[in-house]
């Protein structure tokens, strides 16, 4: 049975921007704070690599009743049993993908345009990422910002959740809140925080409908 996408907020793995922490040290101090939906990135490490950390994620999440999602690859997400997998444009097509997952897992999607998620939706994506909302360093060759208007559209017209992402930081989290995304996600701002717990614990605050 496919797993319903718990709102609020959303936390990627970026293990060049962890303070020198590998991403299960990390994924650790996430999930002890709190964190119910999370997302496993890694654009460096060989498969092997990268599923030997999903399948310990794997392991940490299903005790932590969070909502694992591995970023791009399809066969580490049937391998490890994940409940979600994220392409972006690049990536297959989504209706292959969904041929290649069946239908227990959720599929989300990146979108950056009101075309892409009117797409995404007709196409049969569970969630759309809606970013970059700012500026991002994080991304590498991310399209420019989409702004706050592109979220608008989409909180109006998409009806399936909507992740807002792409320099979101504490300090503009209200902003974003405002808008009323279903999720919120801060990549960097989690993974490189002297104090995981204090920033995640300050962003649920913030987002405290939602928690
Ligand atoms: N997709 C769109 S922007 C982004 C991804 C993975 C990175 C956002 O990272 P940060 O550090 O929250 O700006
Ligand atoms: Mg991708």
């Amino acid at each position: 049975m496919k797993k319903q996408v718990p709102k609020g907020l959303y936390a990627i793995t970026a293990e060049n921007f962890s303070n020198g922490k590998d991403n299960i040290i990390v994924v650790k101090e996430m999930l002890d704070s709190g964190i119910k939906i999370l997302q496993y990135r890694d654009k460096d490490k060989s498969k092997f690599e990268k599923f030997k950390q999903c399948e310990i994620i794997r392991k940490l999440t299903l005790d932590y009743d969070c909502f694992f999602i591995v970023n791009d690859d399809i066969d580490i997400a049937l391998a490890v049993q994940s409940d979600g997998v994220h392409i972006g444009q690049d990536d297959l097509p989504l209706k292959k993908v969904r041929e290649l997952t069946g239908e227990n897992i959720t599929i989300g999607l990146s979108t950056h345009s009101p075309e892409q998620a009117l797409l995404a939706v007709e196409q049969g994506a569970d969630y759309i990422g809606v970013g970059p909302i700012y500026k991002t360093f994080t991304k590498k060759n991310a399209t420019d910002p989409v702004g706050l208007n592109y979220l608008d559209f989409c909180v109006r017209n998409i009806a399936i959740p909507k992740i807002a992402i792409g320099g979101i930081k504490l300090s503009n989290l209200l902003e974003v809140y405002r808008h009323s995304p279903e999720n919120i996600c801060m990549v960097t701002e989690i993974t490189s925080s002297n104090s995981i717990g204090l920033t995640i614990k300050k962003a649920q605050e913030i987002m405290h409908d939602y928690c």
